[in-house]
């Protein structure tokens, strides 16, 4: 399929998704939704693809919801966001925590309202030293959206999420890693290299394992210990009938590095 607001390769076992509307941020519009479903669709159906980069082109990731495209004039429009939300955020963040694939973001510039959620709701966000995240929604009369009301506070804390959401205050790549918003704050220059060796790596590793550490994950911020528990038991059951659980613990005896399939 042939986009136009997102780039798409795939090499190696890593599918990069380029955000690709350079002159506005890589602000989200509707086309834009349509195209990532698409690609996030094919990724979960490839069972070639075992990692997912997610990164913008120019000089940002993403600016949030292109707001040339919303019309805050007509009546409704209150309507016409949570439509936008039930079709496009929800579904975008939704297809990102159920892909049972690790995904990785490399912030390259400002990330601002649904663009900085994206980022936290990837697996692991490297950013690049100037890149920097703006919870932007209150700024514009607007709450956060794309999970950030769930995922922010849960990485930094209540206080700094709330001030963050209130104040829309911009917060730097290193204070994001300081504060354990994301993994890890690269050089500008390292920032690509860094991340398509990340990839790389996770494109190597036990793919079926990874995708139920993904599940604990998203299990484990609701879940009471007693039901982690069980749902780690149940999932150790399964890791332990994969192939590549066969093949960690025949390599580690032979005093090998592993050769994971990803099944
Ligand atoms: C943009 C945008 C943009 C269009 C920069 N749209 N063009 C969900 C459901 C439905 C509706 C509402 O929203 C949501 C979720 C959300 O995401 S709400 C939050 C929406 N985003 C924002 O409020 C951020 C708006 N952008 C900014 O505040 C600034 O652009 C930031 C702080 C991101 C970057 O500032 P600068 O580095 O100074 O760049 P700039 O402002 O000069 O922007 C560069 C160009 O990009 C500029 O175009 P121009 O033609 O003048 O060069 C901007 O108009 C355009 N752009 N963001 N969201």
């Amino acid at each position: 399929m042939a986009y136009e607001t997102i780039l798409f390769d795939k090499k190696d076992g890593v599918a990069t998704i380029t955000l690709n509307r350079p002159n506005q941020l890589n602000a989200f519009t509707a086309k834009m939704h349509e195209e990532l479903r698409a690609a996030l669709g094919e990724i979960a159906k490839d069972g070639e693809i075992r990692a997912v980069l997610l990164t913008g082109s120019g000089r940002g990731f993403c600016a949030g919801q292109d707001l040339q495209e919303v019309k805050p004039s007509d009546v409704g429009a209150g309507r016409d966001l949570a439509q936008r939300l039930d079709r496009n955020y929800n579904r975008l963040i939704r297809a990102v925590r159920g892909l049972e694939k690790p995904v990785l973001a490399a912030v390259n510039g400002v990330a601002a309202g649904a663009g900085a959620n994206l980022a936290l709701a990837c697996d692991i966000a490297l950013a690049a030293r100037s890149a920097s995240f703006i919870q932007a929604f209150a700024r514009i009369g607007l709450v956060p959206d794309s999970g950030g009301s769930y995922t922010l506070p849960r990485k930094i804390g209540q206080a700094r999420a709330a001030a963050l959401f209130m104040l829309g205050d911009s917060v730097s790549a290193e204070q994001a890693e300081a504060w354990g918003m994301i993994w890890k704050c690269v050089d500008d220059a390292a920032l690509a290299t860094e991340a398509q060796s990340m990839a790389a790596r996770l494109a190597a590793a036990p793919t079926k394992s990874l995708g139920l550490i993904k599940r604990l994950l998203n299990a484990s911020a609701t879940n009471t210990l007693d039901q982690q528990l069980d749902l780690e038991r149940d999932l150790q059951r399964i890791a332990g009938g994969s192939e590549d659980y066969r093949e960690g613990v025949t390599a580690f005896r032979e005093k090998r590095k592993p050769a994971f399939k990803g099944r």
